[in-house]
C-alpha cells in the first residue's frame, strides 16, 4: 500500500511519537500559538486525528509578550506505567518543564519545571529498571552537544550529574536527541546542521546510557542536503516500533517552491519506514532519502486525510484547529452558538504588535486552497476587522472592513518587513461582507463578495514574501480572523458567521 507525505501537513514541526498497545500518539511544537502542543492519535501511522492540546492553561503555557517563534519548542511524548509524559521548553518563559496525563486527550497536569534547566529539545527515556533519563541540548555557554541527567519524574529533581554524551559528527546545532534501548544497545538519535537545508539525522550507540557513544560510519542516516528533491530539510526524528515488529520514523521536512527555494507552509510532519542493517544500525527510508509517495508492505490501512471544510461556529467550543496568538484575552472572543457566529472584540493591539492580538487562526495546510468567511461589522473610527494570512507581526497580508474619516471602507493591505502598503481601498456601504483568500503555490489572491453577490478582486500577494526564508522564524503561515481598534479601546464586536477552508489538488 501507499501513503503520501506529509502525514500531517502545515506547520507541525519537531514531531515526537510513542506507542501504547496498538495506539500511537504524536505531538509537535507550537511556538507562540495557544493552546500549545497539539496531540494526535493514530492506529496505523498514516491517518491522524487531533485529540486536543497538551498545554491549555496559562499556568502551563504563559505566553504574554512572547516574540514570534519563541514559546514552545520541540516536545517529546513518552508513556510509562500508565502515565503519558510530555517534556518541552518554553523559550524565554521558564525553560524546560513537563506535564503528565493518564488520558492523552487531557486534562494534562500543571507544569513541573526543572530547576537550573539548560538548553532545548528535552527528551525522556525510561529504562527497564525505571530510571528516567532527561536528554537535551547544551545551554548556558556549554559546548554545543547532547547532555543527559537522571531525574525524579514526580518532582523533576536531578538525581545525577549532568554529562555530555556527544557533540555529534561535527555539524552545526547538535539537537533533537532521543535515547532508546533496542536489543543490546542504547541508541542516541539526534539532528545536526540546523533545521534548514543542511538538516540531517545522525545516530550513535553505546552499551551504557552515558556512553562512550560510537557514531555510525554511514551517518547521516537521513538527509536531503544539496539534493535536487521536492522535500528538503529532513531531520528532527523520533522512532517507533509497531506491534508487527516494523520500525518507523516521524520527522520534519519542508516543501519549498521555486528557485531560490522558499517555503511558506512551515515545517511539516513526515513518515518513513526504518530498516536495520545486519550489524544493527538503522536505515531511514530509501538509504536516507524519503519521497512524497511511499509504498510499504507494512502499511495496514489506506490513507484518508481528516477534513472539515466549514465551521459554522455553532458548537459550544471551537474546533481544535483554531489557535490564538499568545494567551487570549477571553472577553475578546465569544461564540453565539444559537445564531452561529464568533464575535471578536478588537483592542488597542494591532497585528504588528508583539502582544495578544484579537486573532483566531488555523494553519495553511495546502498550497492550493481557498479560505473565506462572512463578516458582519460596523467599524467605528480606527477600528478594523478581517481575514489575514499571517507569517508573523512583520509579514502578513489582509483584507477587511475599517473606518476612515467616518466612512467604512473595504481594504487590502500588505505588510512585508518595514514596508506597509494599503494596496486597495473601496468605499463600502454595507455592514456585511464575504472575505476570500485563494492560494496557489505562488500567490495569495484576495477578493470580497457583497451581500448582493458582487465579487470584487482586491489584488494579490506573493506567497514567497511570507515564506520562512524572508519572514524568518520557525512557524508556517496561518489564516486568521482578527479585529483591532489600532491603538484605541473598543467594545464593538466583529461577527464572523462561518469560515470555509477548501483544498484543491493534492493533500
Ligand atoms: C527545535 C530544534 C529544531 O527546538 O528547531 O529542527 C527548533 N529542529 O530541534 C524549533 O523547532
Amino acid at each position: 500500500m501507499k501513503y503520501q507525505n506529509p502525514i500531517i501537513s502545515g506547520f507541525y514541526p519537531d514531531p515526537s511519537i510513542c506507542r501504547v498497545g496498538e495506539d500511537f500518539y504524536l505531538v509537535t511544537s507550537s511556538f507562540e500559538y495557544f493552546p500549545g502542543v497539539p496531540i494526535f492519535h493514530s492506529t496505523d501511522l498514516v491517518n491522524w486525528k487531533q485529540l486536543g492540546h497538551c498545554l491549555t492553561t496559562t499556568k502551563q503555557l504563559p505566553l504574554i509578550e512572547t516574540p514570534s517563534s519563541c514559546g514552545i519548542y520541540a516536545p517529546t511524548i513518552r508513556y510509562h506505567e500508565g502515565v503519558f509524559y510530555v517534556v518541552t521548553t518554553n523559550v524565554l518563559d521558564g525553560g524546560n518543564f513537563f506535564v503528565t496525563a493518564t488520558d492523552p486527550a487531557g486534562p494534562w497536569s500543571d507544569p513541573i519545571w526543572f530547576k537550573d534547566s539548560y538548553g532545548i529539545d528535552p527528551s525522556f527515556f525510561f529504562d527497564e529498571d525505571g530510571t528516567c533519563y532527561l536528554t537535551g541540548t547544551g545551554g548556558h555557554g556549554e559546548e554545543p552537544g547532547i547532555y543527559q541527567v537522571e531525574i525524579d519524574v514526580k518532582t523533576g529533581a536531578y538525581l545525577s550529574d549532568r554529562k555530555c554524551l556527544t557533540v555529534g559528527t561535527g555539524g552545526a546545532f547538535p539537537e533533537g536527541p532521543h535515547l532508546y534501548r533496542i536489543g543490546e544497545y542504547y541508541y542516541l538519535l539526534m539532528s545536526e546542521g540546523g533545521t534548514e537545508y543542511g538538516h540531517m539525522l545522525t545516530v550513535f550507540r553505546s552499551k551504557t546510557p552515558y556512553g562512550p557513544f560510537e557514531g555510525y560510519e554511514k551517518n547521516p542516516i537521513l538527509t536531503h542536503r544539496s539534493k535536487d528533491h521536492p522535500i528538503q530539510a529532513t531531520g528532527h526524528a523520533d522512532f517507533v516500533q509497531r506491534s508487527d515488529g516494523s520500525w518507523w520514523a516521524v520527522f520534519l521536512a519542508i516543501r519549498p517552491i521555486g528557485y531560490p527555494r522558499k517555503y511558506h507552509l512551515g515545517r511539516e510532519t513526515f513518515l518513513a519506514p526504518v530498516s536495520w542493517t545486519e550489524d544493527g544500525w538503522p536505515v531511514v527510508g530509501n538509504d536516507g532519502m524519503v519521497d512524497e509517495v511511499i509504498e510499504s508492505e507494512w502499511l495496514i490501512n489506506e490513507q484518508h486525510k481528516e477534513w472539515k471544510e466549514r465551521d459554522n461556529f455553532d458548537q459550544a467550543t471551537l474546533n481544535l484547529k483554531w489557535i490564538y496568538r499568545r494567551n487570549p484575552i477571553e472577553e475578546h472572543y465569544s461564540l453565539n452558538t444559537k445564531e452561529g457566529y464568533l464575535s471578536l472584540t478588537g483592542s488597542s493591539v494591532t497585528l504588528n504588535d508583539t502582544a495578544a492580538h484579537t486573532f483566531i487562526g488555523r494553519r495553511q495546510e495546502h498550497f492550493d486552497c481557498k479560505v473565506s468567511t462572512s463578516l458582519r461589522f460596523e467599524p467605528k473610527e480606527s477600528e478594523e476587522a478581517g481575514l489575514t494570512v499571517f507569517a508573523n507581526e512583520h509579514f502578513h497580508y489582509e483584507i477587511g472592513l475599517r473606518s476612515v474619516n467616518g466612512k467604512t471602507e473595504a481594504f487590502f493591505r500588505k505588510t512585508v518587513g518595514s514596508l506597509t502598503l494599503i494596496e486597495k481601498r473601496l468605499d463600502y456601504e454595507e455592514d456585511r461582507i464575504e472575505l476570500c483568500i485563494t492560494a496557489d503555490s505562488q500567490w495569495y489572491h484576495f477578493e470580497i463578495v457583497s451581500p448582493s453577490g458582487e465579487v470584487t478582486e482586491l489584488g494579490k500577494g506573493e506567497c514567497g514574501l511570507l515564506a520562512t526564508e524572508v519572514a524568518g522564524g520557525f512557524t508556517g503561515n496561518v489564516f486568521g480572523l482578527y479585529a483591532t481598534a489600532n491603538g484605541k479601546k473598543t467594545a464593538n464586536q466583529a461577527r464572523f458567521n462561518w469560515f470555509d477552508y477548501k483544498r484543491f489538488g493534492k493533500v
